[in-house]
């Protein structure tokens, strides 16, 4: 039973007059939009009770999802489309006089992550619910998310990224489940009177967690599960204590302290930040959601600790949680006083750990020091995981000394540091990489020996996307032709869209097809405008590389082939190309200086090429700023041609891959990460594969790379980095950047840019020549959308459920809608 028009009208009203005080007549759009938030939270709130106590009666096992990252983006025009409501609000907004589109635009991203891994898991937890999965989403509420992009005089500019300066309309304070969380201070070593031993761990600071719960609402809107996320606050017992002994300004400082914890997510994308306060915050929540979880364990089955392993399941995303282990052990051991060896049964039967990346600088190690001041006790623990460990290898490899040096969790140096990698391999029953040559490579290149210790452990989850968001919110046009082809259930069973491949060369659907495209792109043109003030051309090829800016992604290998194209048409005018709009979306560390002096270079080069009258429409540069998810739901529509020119090994996966894909775009790409399945699914033909693989790019690191070879051989990849050093592109200022050259010239190249430069060029060459051939490009982009089903992220959820976590599904009663 659905809601009508006119009584979500009077819910919008309610709101208006009793959530917001005010009326129709003064409601600005951020007014209509927290009261249509409102009217919506009613059922999101109703389908959550119903969900806590179906999952109550049921004492459901249950998957906690531990993640430093969730970037969810908005969330009212996906909450309205779970609910079957986007319609009905967008006809009763309209008779309120206020565009539906108007009001989303009002809603601040929650851009708690970095990139791929934070949206990986907000993609996640919307399949948990829509598959009607016990799950809950742990992680950090931090008050400031990823930070804004400017671009001043076509640099980086940072700025606070503030997403709930007025109010957040979804989330919930749950003030009675608020946990308090110790550090730093000492470990005592009481002897009992039998001789055991026991430690007891005296903290030096206590920190409150505040839980905010998000609610997560299923498609269908039957399940709503939760995702928790703590925010640190200074702990009144601490407080109490300074502020009797009359430090009322200790005080201050010290709630300063430890609001600071959840403060700010750090924006380092891919790289370890290695400071202590990351290891705090990692710490703070894994403690408070261990603690949450045992609290609810324990309101059902009291102190009996025997089912524990068969109703919780722990899955953490990287290494950034790592820390639940010894958290987890630490509990069992000195609370509950468990024996080691049950205590590390449970353990290691609760935990699975999931690998995203190759990247040495993005491994987490702490220095030991570090946890000892820090986290003491769990230092001390985990030396005897790691003794008991060693032993195990031992009997593998008996006196194999170099072995256990590179198994160990402690890698001995200078700095002793922990392998925060290794602890998650050793305290899970699980691990798994995103993608099948990721995982392959987790195997054979980064765990090997724990592999030949423990065969069945390592396995592969290949990435996937929400079809919700990725294709039925960010596109209606184009779900409204694929609901009309294949029917109205595709968002449930992506792979229904297999049915358009018959039509793909049926020239009335490519019509149909490429005229959703058309729109998308004028729409998109629109947005480029208003945002840059340079004009496109939709009958361009759209041409787009969206993800963070890191050299292992090769946003400049797109850059020097731009710059080729660019000398290729003032050498000749009649340089014959269809014409091309490149544009970029990223985001650079703000540490990172090559990846900030990169995106500087694109806007330079686009502002020359844009300006140049020589080069008329054939060639646009856009660099779009403020890169976020609610700008991807934008981008992704209107894309002709998606960029994924990773060195190949190095791209865990990429899901954004995915998301163009399935939207209509053919992609250009190297054999990494899920590009591999993606051909596969897709066909050689319906995808532009170049340049090298893993095997060589070993070879060649093997023989010996030496990028000069290419500068030297290739007359034109000299002209564009010579081009480089010019001031053409900074007028005034020659050199502003060179920092490119010497990274592909002096420092080696380290990400194979000029070796994968002409395969590249000669691919770009290909996609040109099969755009211009409309009925094939046509035939190509239905295929795309056609073969995506395998990536919905219901299908990477049901290889979890069977090969990790083993859970069944539970059905909640449909609500009556209101
Ligand atoms: C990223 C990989 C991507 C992958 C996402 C999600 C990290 C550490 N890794 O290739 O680089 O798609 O994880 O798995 O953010």
């Amino acid at each position: 039973m659905k809601i009508s028009k006119g009584d979500f009208k009077a819910a919008i009203i309610r709101h208006l007059h009793s959530t917001l005080g005010t009326d129709e007549n003064k409601a600005n759009n951020h007014a209509w939009w927290k009261a249509t938030c409102a009217a919506i939270q009613e059922n999101v709130l109703e389908g959550l009770r119903r969900t806590q106590k179906t999952h109550y009666m049921n004492d459901t096992r249950a998957v906690h999802y531990f993640s430093a990252e969730f970037l969810m983006g908005r969330l009212l025009s996906n909450n309205m489309q779970n609910f079957g409501l986007y319609d009905v609000a967008h006809g009763a907004l309209k008779e309120l006089g206020v565009e539906l589109a108007d009001v989303l635009e009002e809603e601040p991203d929650m851009a708690l992550g970095n990139g791929g891994l934070g949206r990986l898991a907000a993609c996640f937890i919307d399949s948990l619910a829509t598959m009607e999965l016990p799950a809950i989403g742990y992680g950090i509420h931090y008050e400031h998310g990823l930070f804004r992009q400017e671009i001043k005089s076509g640099a980086q500019i940072e700025r606070p990224d503030s997403w709930r300066d007025y109010g957040n309309p979804w989330e919930i304070c749950r003030p009675e489940s608020i946990q308090e969380v110790s550090l730093f201070g000492y470990v005592e070593t009481k002897y009992g009177d039998n001789g055991g031993i026991k430690k007891e761990w005296h903290p030096g600071s206590i920190v409150k967690g505040v839980p905010w719960d998000i609610p997560v609402v299923g498609y269908g809107g039957k399940t709503v599960n939760v995702l928790r996320l703590w925010q640190s606050e200074a702990s009144d017992y601490f407080n109490w204590d300074v502020f009797n002994a009359g430090g009322y300004v200790d005080a201050q400082r010290e709630n300063i302290q430890a609001e600071t914890i959840s403060k700010v997510l750090y924006p380092n994308d891919e790289t370890e930040a290695g400071k202590e306060l990351r290891l705090i915050q990692q710490y703070f929540f894994c403690s408070c959601s261990l603690k949450d979880i045992i609290r609810r364990y324990k309101r059902a089955h009291g102190d009996d600790w025997s089912r524990f392993k068969e109703q919780v399941v722990i899955q953490l995303n990287d290494t950034h949680p790592a820390i639940a282990i010894p958290e987890l052990m630490r509990i069992l051991v000195d609370r509950a006083e468990l024996d080691w060896d049950t205590a590390w049964d449970i353990s290691t039967h609760v935990f699975a750990y999931t690998n995203h990346t190759l990247l040495p600088e993005a491994l987490e190690k702490w220095p030991a020091r570090m946890l000892e001041k820090i986290l003491p006790r769990h230092l001390e623990i985990i030396y005897e995981i790691n003794h008991r460990f060693m032993n195990e290898v031992d009997k593998k490899w008996p006196g194999d000394n170099s072995k256990k040096a590179k198994l160990s969790i402690i890698e001995e140096g200078p700095e002793k540091m922990v392998r925060m990698g290794h602890l998650s391999v050793i305290g899970s029953f699980k691990v798994n990489g995103v993608a099948e040559l990721h995982s392959r490579l987790v195997k054979e290149n980064l765990f090997p020996d724990f592999d030949a210790l423990w065969p069945d452990k390592l396995t592969n989850v290949t990435n996937g996307i929400t079809p919700r968001r990725w294709l039925k919110a960010c596109n209606p046009l184009l779900s409204e032709l694929v609901d009309k082809k294949v029917g109205e259930d595709w968002p449930l069973n992506l792979k229904k869209l297999e049915g358009l491949a018959k039509h793909a060369t049926n020239k009335t659907f490519q019509k149909s097809f490429m005229s959703v495209k058309q729109k998308n792109k004028q729409l998109l043109a629109d947005e480029i405008y208003a945002s840059t003030g340079i004009q496109v051309d939709t009958n361009a090829i759209f041409d787009i590389q969206i993800k963070r800016l890191h050299e292992y992604k090769r946003q400049h290998l797109n850059l020097l082939h731009i710059m080729a194209l660019y000398r290729r048409i003032l050498e000749n005018p009649d340089y014959d190309m269809h014409p091309r709009v490149f544009i970029f979306g990223a985001k650079a560390a703000p540490g990172y200086k090559l990846a900030k002096d990169i995106i500087f270079a694109i806007n330079k080069v686009a502002d020359k090429v844009n300006n140049d009258p020589r080069v008329g429409n054939k060639l646009k540069v856009v660099f779009l700023p403020n890169y976020r998810v609610s700008l991807a739901e934008k981008m992704i529509p209107a894309c002709d041609v998606s960029e994924q020119i990773s060195t190949a090994g190095k791209e865990a996966s990429g899901t954004g891959n995915m998301k163009l894909a399935l939207n209509g775009a053919v992609t250009i790409g190297t054999l990494d990460g899920a590009n591999v399945e993606i051909a596969e699914e897709v066909g050689e033909d319906n995808i532009f594969i170049f340049g090298m693989t893993v095997e060589d790019v070993n070879a060649l690191k093997a023989s010996g790379y030496n990028p000069k070879d290419y500068y030297y051989k290739d007359a034109e990849i000299k002209a564009i980095l010579d081009w480089l050093e010019t001031d053409y592109f900074t007028p005034g200022k020659p050199g502003a950047l060179v920092s490119i050259k010497q990274s592909l010239l002096d420092l080696g190249d380290p990400f194979f840019v000029l070796a994968d430069f002409r395969a590249y060029s000669d691919a770009q060459i290909e996609v040109d020549k099969a755009y211009r051939d409309k009925a094939r490009w046509a035939e190509m982009v239905i295929i795309n959308t056609a073969m995506m089903g395998k990536f919905t992220s219901d299908r990477s959820i049901q290889d979890y459920v069977d090969r990790v976590w083993r859970l069944d599904s539970c059905a909640v009663e449909q609500q009556k809608i209101r």
